[in-house]
């Protein structure tokens, strides 16, 4: 099925200019990226973002984490890319994160772990609708389309 994921890099990918690296390995995959913009995210829209986590010990330090310097936002379009970005991503401590996926590869610690995606089709949604406007979410053919499906 044809899905939508919300992808963010965190601050440290920005400021570590870890963005073309990790927005390639998408690209690679065939995956579309259909919006993207960078913001600092405000403290509201953090909390927001993190409410499944808003009793937890970490929350203080998420929040700080994530709104610490600009990230780039994006939804990235593709058959059941919402499973398939969260292996790519791998899992939430970097030091359990297989060699191979985003943050295997480029990250040490769960404080730091460079990169969100959604973990459902619900939290998609909802995440999505948070970050971005309908009319910011673009839909184009890639001219590879019967390459790749
Ligand atoms: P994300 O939501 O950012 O994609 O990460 P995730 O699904 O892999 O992990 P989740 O359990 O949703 O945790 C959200 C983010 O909170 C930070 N965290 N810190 N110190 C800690 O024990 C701890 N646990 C989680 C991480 O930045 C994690 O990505
Ligand atoms: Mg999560």
């Amino acid at each position: 099925m044809m899905e939508k994921s919300f992808v963010m890099l965190k601050p440290d990918a920005v400021k570590r200019r870890l963005a073309g690296r990790i927005i390639s390995r998408f690209e690679d995959k065939g995956l579309k990226i259909v919006a993207a913009k960078m913001l600092q995210i405000p403290e509201d829209l953090a909390m927001e973002h993190y409410q499944e986590h808003r009793e937890k010990p970490f929350f203080g330090d998420l929040v700080d984490y994530i709104t610490s310097a600009p990230v780039l936002a994006m939804v990235i379009e593709g058959k059941d890319c919402i499973s398939i970005i969260r292996k790519m991503v791998g899992a939430t401590n970097p030091a359990e994160a297989e060699l191979g996926t985003i943050r295997g590869d480029f990250a040490l610690e769960t404080g730091r772990n460079i990169i969100h995606a959604s973990d459902s089709p619900e939290s998609a949604e909802r995440e999505i609708k948070l970050f971005f406007k309908e009319s910011e979410i673009c839909s184009y053919e890639m001219p590879d389309r019967e390459m790749v499906y």
